[in-house]
């Protein structure tokens, strides 16, 4: 067989078997940014087949850019043990003793890196265009090519099935709103709807997007940004601790969840 054809062979049946292996999950995660990639990473880790569908050619969300391109970024200690998981480094701030930077190209490459060798999925290029909503539950994701959302062509797409989805799509709660505006439903919110992000109050921030990190309705869970669009958070700019904390603690929600009897 021809060389050119070899290749060709291997990664279409590569693809195809890792595809099929993926239809049926136990977490879907929207978004490759870095709750999404930390969530995929402790729920791999815990034996769950866990598949990240990331709109863009490369995963890794806000993280590759650092505050307007200089790109560094800022933990706090709280989160260290996260990046530790991952053998990010990091260096202590001269003058904000529990404050850390870390170069944003090993954050975002390192938390890839790290989902993937946990055993997660990740798709890339594959924009989430709706959801599966069966017995008042969220059951699925609706996929397609990102270059067929781009163009607009008219191509129906597939179907992931999971038992539980997170939006880790980051500050326009893409999942949720589609569970509004087409489901109809009601998410755990004081309004039963999408409250919006405030402006930016760095160290309130940090707080709200772990604690606003939640099961929304059955099934259906958010984190980062997402999950304080949904409830209502500050924005924190570059400080990323409590992305990294909002992802492990979904995982660990969505974990618990799994395995109830
Ligand atoms: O926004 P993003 O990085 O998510 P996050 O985990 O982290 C937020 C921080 O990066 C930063 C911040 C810290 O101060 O505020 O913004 O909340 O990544 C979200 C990812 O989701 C993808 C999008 O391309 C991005 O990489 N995404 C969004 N909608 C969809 C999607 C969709 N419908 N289908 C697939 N991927």
């Amino acid at each position: 067989m021809a060389i050119e054809n070899v290749i060709s062979r291997a990664i279409v049946q590569n693809f195809s078997t890792k595809f099929q292996e993926n239809l049926i999950v136990d977490a879907a995660i929207v978004g490759g940014g870095p709750s999404g990639l930390v969530a995929a990473k402790y729920l791999a880790d815990a034996g769950f087949r866990a598949a990240v569908f990331e709109r863009k050619l490369a995963p890794g969300g806000g993280t590759w850019g650092g505050g307007m391109l200089f790109n560094e970024v800022v933990v706090q200690q709280d989160a260290l043990g996260i990046l530790d998981d991952f053998k990010i480094d990091y260096a202590e701030i001269n003058d904000a003793p529990g404050y850390y930077t870390l170069d944003s190209v090993e954050m975002a490459s390192g938390l890839i890196f790290g989902a993937m060798k946990a055993g997660a999925k990740i798709f890339n290029s594959v924009s989430v265009e709706d959801i599966v909503f069966k017995d008042r539950q969220v059951a699925g994701l609706v996929i397609n090519w990102t270059p067929v959302e781009r163009l607009a062509m008219h191509v129906d797409p597939l179907t992931v099935m999971a038992a539980a989805v997170l939006d880790g799509t980051g500050h326009p709660s893409e999942i949720m709103q589609l569970a509004i505006n087409k489901a109809g439903v009601k998410l755990d919110t004081e309004t039963g709807g999408i409250l919006g992000e405030k402006p930016m109050w760095a160290d309130k921030g940090e707080v709200s997007t772990v604690a606003n990190t939640l099961e929304y309705y059955p099934g259906l869970f958010a984190s980062g940004m997402a999950a304080n669009n949904v409830r209502g958070g500050y924005r924190m700019g570059p400080i990323f601790g409590g992305m990294l904390m909002s992802g492990k603690k979904a995982a660990g929600l969505i974990a618990a969840k799994l395995s109830k009897p």
